[in-house]
């Protein structure tokens, strides 16, 4: 059928089977890519961010650097200074009669139930290693995440300048300054992997590690539960905190208390072990899931209690607490009977022998040998940690997946005044042409497995019944935005082109290239196709869509993460299965960055 003339608005059912059958496959790049090197992601140079800063009060305006930040490096000097008044405090009120019938009354440790266990179990000690193995590799993995968005909110909101903490410069003018711009490199013995915007690869590390620590953390709780050991973790009798603030007074006065480990914890040490295991771990995981769209906008009070934002500041906030814990516990532990106290844990022993000195000391060599090796072997066998990682996690991300994200609104007054933006600006003549034209030449290609494969300009498009939605968009970097979105919704879409039984994913092709060259594109699982918020948007925020956020059309599928919703469409091709299309793994990031075609969580 011959493209309709100007200004004529044919009904929808009429666009015909004018949709030539060729494919867009052929702009797309096949290689299989197997290792992460220099030229990984288009060659994106290493960029270091600043040191941690904490906004303190909004400061003048809203100008992006403004307000005032504390380096939070001073809390290095602070601490120290902070530690010594504490010292010569603790030393001074010592002497008080009053403070020392006080520690008389609270010696520092509770009373333990009759029926309590003396004395550490060796699957302890073997639970206290995994865990400690494992949560190298998640802190490692989580810094890299973090700093592929090295900012954190309050808010719903991720607007620049009302950030709460920072690892980056104050966000740039530029208006199309990108998201991925703004991420940061950590050195490869701190991140993991630690490249610039190795998110993808991090992902894997993090969650695919995730679920063994969580599982070594369920074999615990078991544990203790049956054995009675809770007993010795969890304060039974409110004078934990006097105990505590004896013990307090103990430590700071350089005159510790009687170590009493094997028995029974001091006041101190219970509230920090049971704040670690029955407070933190669970806070990690509930916090983590917080952050994912899959259960963010199909659970609408997941995400109205606790905003993406919200779970994100909060998941760092966990990860201070295990790093100012692991610190003090460390310290301690080597400073207050190191021998005893690795005995207890390394050999289930109480006595002062090398014994469980060497064991810890053959377990540091693992521990090292892994630190320092995860890196590397990830930049080398990128796909074998992808696959691994999918192996581990794959099951629970595609859990959600096939939920609708209806309840995934919001109202007017939740649009964000900032929407980052992300990914590579399509730079062709092909695309400059119609652009300069304001898309009048533009016809989006429908082909592939369909009954009616068509051509379709922006009029006939924006004739066809209008559909509207206010969502939450989930950049697999962190940032988040709301968004009114207006165009056509693809059930309209399926409706014209009528997909054959056969074609199972829907690809959406782009006219901009990716990082890497080929153009960018990915494939949608067609069931996600007639979600209720599932469309093609020409308007954003009641005006057309604009060049950065992917004029004239782009896709929203809410229950995925930004990453999957292909900006400047040209073309869309339904299919069977996506081996042959592109690298073969549903997508330019999969292809590309090592993401999963299915990553909702
Ligand atoms: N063609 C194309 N589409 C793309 C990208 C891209 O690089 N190229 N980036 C994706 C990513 S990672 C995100 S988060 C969103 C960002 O959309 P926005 O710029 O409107 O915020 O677009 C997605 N669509
Ligand atoms: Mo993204």
């Amino acid at each position: 059928m011959d493209p309709l003339p100007n200004g004529q608005h044919e009904p929808a059912a009429e666009i015909g089977a004018g949709g030539t059958r060729k494919s867009f496959r052929d702009e797309l790049d096949s290689t299989r890519y197997t290792v992460v090197d220099e030229d990984w992601a288009g060659g994106v140079p290493a960029q270091y961010g600043v040191a941690p800063r904490v906004r303190i009060g909004p400061g003048e305006g809203s100008g992006r650097g403004s307000g005032k930040w504390f380096n939070l490096l001073w809390l290095i000097p602070i601490g120290l200074l902070l530690l010594i008044i504490g010292i010569a405090v603790a030393k001074g009120i010592r002497e008080l009669p009053a403070v020392q019938g006080f520690m008389v009354r609270y010696p520092g440790t509770s009373e333990l139930p009759g029926n309590a266990p003396v004395g550490f179990p060796s699957w302890l000690g073997w639970q206290h290693f995994l865990n400690l193995f494992l949560m190298i590799f998640i802190i490692r993995s989580g810094l890299t995440i973090l700093s592929d968005h090295p900012r954190l909110y309050w808010t719903r909101h991720s607007t620049p300048g009302k950030e709460w903490f920072r690892i980056q410069k104050p966000v740039p003018t530029d208006p199309l300054y990108t998201a991925k711009q703004d991420s940061i490199t950590l050195p490869a013995g701190v991140g993991l992997p630690g490249r610039r915007h190795s998110i993808g690869l991090a992902r894997w590390w993090h969650l695919g590690i995730d679920t063994l620590w969580l599982l070594n953390g369920i074999i615990f709780y078991i544990l203790i539960f049956s054995t009675g050991q809770w007993m010795r973790l969890v304060p039974l009798s409110w004078d934990v905190f006097p105990n505590s603030l004896s013990v307090a007074i103990q430590y700071l006065s350089l005159d510790w208390p009687l170590e009493t480990g094997w028995v029974n914890y001091n006041g101190l040490q219970l509230l920090a072990y049971f704040i670690t295991v029955f407070i933190a771990a669970p806070a990690a995981l509930i916090t983590g899931l917080g952050m994912s769209p899959a259960l963010s906008t199909r659970f609408k009070t997941v995400s109205t209690v606790f905003s993406i934002q919200v779970a994100r500041s909060l998941h760092f906030l966990v990860l201070c607490w295990f790093i100012l814990f692991i610190l003090i516990h460390v310290t301690l532990v080597m400073t207050t009977g190191a021998l005893r106290n690795l005995n207890h844990m390394y050999a289930s022993q109480d006595n002062e022998s090398w014994t469980g000195f060497w064991i810890f000391a053959a377990s540091m060599v693992v521990v090292i040998v892994a630190w320092v090796a995860a890196t590397p072997f990830t930049y080398r066998h990128p796909r074998v940690v992808q696959k691994v990682g999918f192996a581990l996690i794959g099951p629970a991300q595609r859990l959600f997946e096939h939920i609708d994200s209806k309840p995934g609104q919001y109202t007017k007054k939740d649009i964000s005044a900032y929407f980052w933006h992300n990914g590579k600006y399509p730079e062709t003549q092909e695309y400059k042409d119609l652009e300069s034209g304001n898309f009048a030449n533009y016809k989006l290609r429908i082909n592939g497995l369909v009954e009616n494969p068509i051509e379709v300009d922006m009029e006939q498009l924006r004739a066809l019944p209008h559909h509207e939605q206010i969502t939450q968009h989930f950049c697999i970097q962190g940032w988040s935005g709301v968004a009114k979105w207006g165009g056509v919704s693809m059930q309209t879409i399926l409706e014209l082109a009528k997909p054959k039984p056969e074609a199972k994913w829907v690809i959406f092709y782009s006219f901009a290239a990716g990082p890497d060259g080929g153009i960018y594109y990915d494939a949608q699982p067609i069931e996600q196709m007639s979600y209720k918020l599932t469309m093609l948007a020409y308007d954003m925020n009641e005006e057309t869509l604009s060049f950065g956020h992917g004029a004239p059309l782009r896709l929203r599928n809410e229950t995925q993460l930004g990453f999957k919703l292909v900006k400047w469409i040209k073309g869309i091709e339904f299919v069977e299965d996506f081996d042959d299309v592109g690298g073969g793994l549903g997508g330019y990031n999969n292809d590309h960055e090592f993401f999963g075609y299915r990553q909702s969580i």
